[in-house]
């Protein structure tokens, strides 16, 4: 049988599902999920391999009108994210009218590729809800197959799997095959770090913090990990430490067990918290914490 490899990229709006969409996928924790938006800043890779076929899916931030120049490139990574899909995934969720941003819209709709649209979140409809939806759908995006389903509750997440298996191109593999991701182990540390942020603190806190893995040092037995919290204020820091340092010392216990799972090894993690201003719109910042394009 010929080997079969290609690139599908998942977009939508903020919140409708697509991390957890891509680590049911990629039967991983690959991508870090709240209920947040913008929890996604990147573009991740989950890459699924089987004998016959490289399945390489892309998750990319939701789409958002960029405020400030960390939005701008979370922006140009969803553009890229068009065009050099062999499958687009077009998420959307129950209740949801259509993609904020127009452009975006018209290219899923003029796509020359393969669309499958994702109706996520039917755990949370009804049969009447659900039908109606869909015949709105099939409206909208002509161009789409529509496929109801619910990532949380991994219904129908098999269906698309097997369709996007059958429109993957012939082509040797692009990354080797016992390959997971493209991004290094530092990155998950830092995601990880930052989505117990986003769990444990309220408003604007998450949004002015970025993660550094200053330190990554794997031996047969254990882990250890330095990490550096910014922030960009001093009242920030004293929120992220909390009283006598209780709510760092939560943030790095939840982080410390998830990596733990995802490394399958035991874990010693340092974490500490640094004030450097304005790190959203400093553009050489922001390439050092891998945003540049
Ligand atoms: P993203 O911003 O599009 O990447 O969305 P996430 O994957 O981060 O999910 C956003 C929120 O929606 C999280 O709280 C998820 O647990 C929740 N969610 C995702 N898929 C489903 C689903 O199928 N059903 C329900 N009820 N919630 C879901
Ligand atoms: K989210
Ligand atoms: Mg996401």
């Amino acid at each position: 049988m010929e080997h079969k490899a290609g690139f599908v990229n998942i977009i939508g709006n903020p919140n409708v599902g697509k991390s957890t969409l891509m680590n049911a996928l990629v039967g991983e924790r690959l991508s870090i999920i709240t209920s947040k938006a913008q929890t996604t800043r990147h573009r991740i890779l989950g890459i699924v391999n089987g004998d016959d076929f490289q399945m390489i899916l892309s998750d990319t931030p939701g789409i958002i009108k960029p405020a400030y120049e960390l939005q701008n490139s979370m922006m140009g990574f969803v553009k890229n994210a068009f065009e050099d899909a062999d499958v687009l995934i077009y998420m959307v969720e129950i209740g949801e009218k259509e993609l904020k941003d127009e452009a975006f819209f018209n290219k899923i709709v003029h796509s020359k590729i393969p669309v499958l649209l994702l109706l996520n979140k039917i755990d949370k409809s009804n049969q009447e809800q659900l039908e109606e939806q869909v015949a709105m759908w099939a409206e909208k995006v002509p161009n789409a197959e529509i496929f109801a389903i619910s990532a949380l509750e991994n219904f129908n997440v098999q269906a698309v799997f097997n369709r996007v298996i059958e429109l993957l191109p012939v082509s040797p593999p692009f990354y080797p095959k016992d390959a997971l991701t493209d991004k290094p182990e530092r990155f998950f540390v830092n995601e990880t770090i930052r989505e117990k942020i986003l769990l444990n603190y309220d408003k604007e806190i998450p949004y002015a913090v970025e993660i550094d893995t200053e330190e990554f040092k794997e031996d047969d037995a254990i882990i250890r990990i330095r990490a550096v919290i910014m922030v960009e204020r001093d009242t920030q820091k004293g929120i992220i430490i909390g009283h006598k340092g209780a709510a760092l010392k939560r943030v790095g216990i939840q982080a410390r067990a998830d990596l733990e799972k995802f490394f399958g090894k035991q874990i010693f993690l340092e974490t500490y918290v640094k004030v450097n201003k304005d790190w959203r719109s400093n553009m050489n910042q922001l390439k050092r914490f891998g945003y540049n394009q």
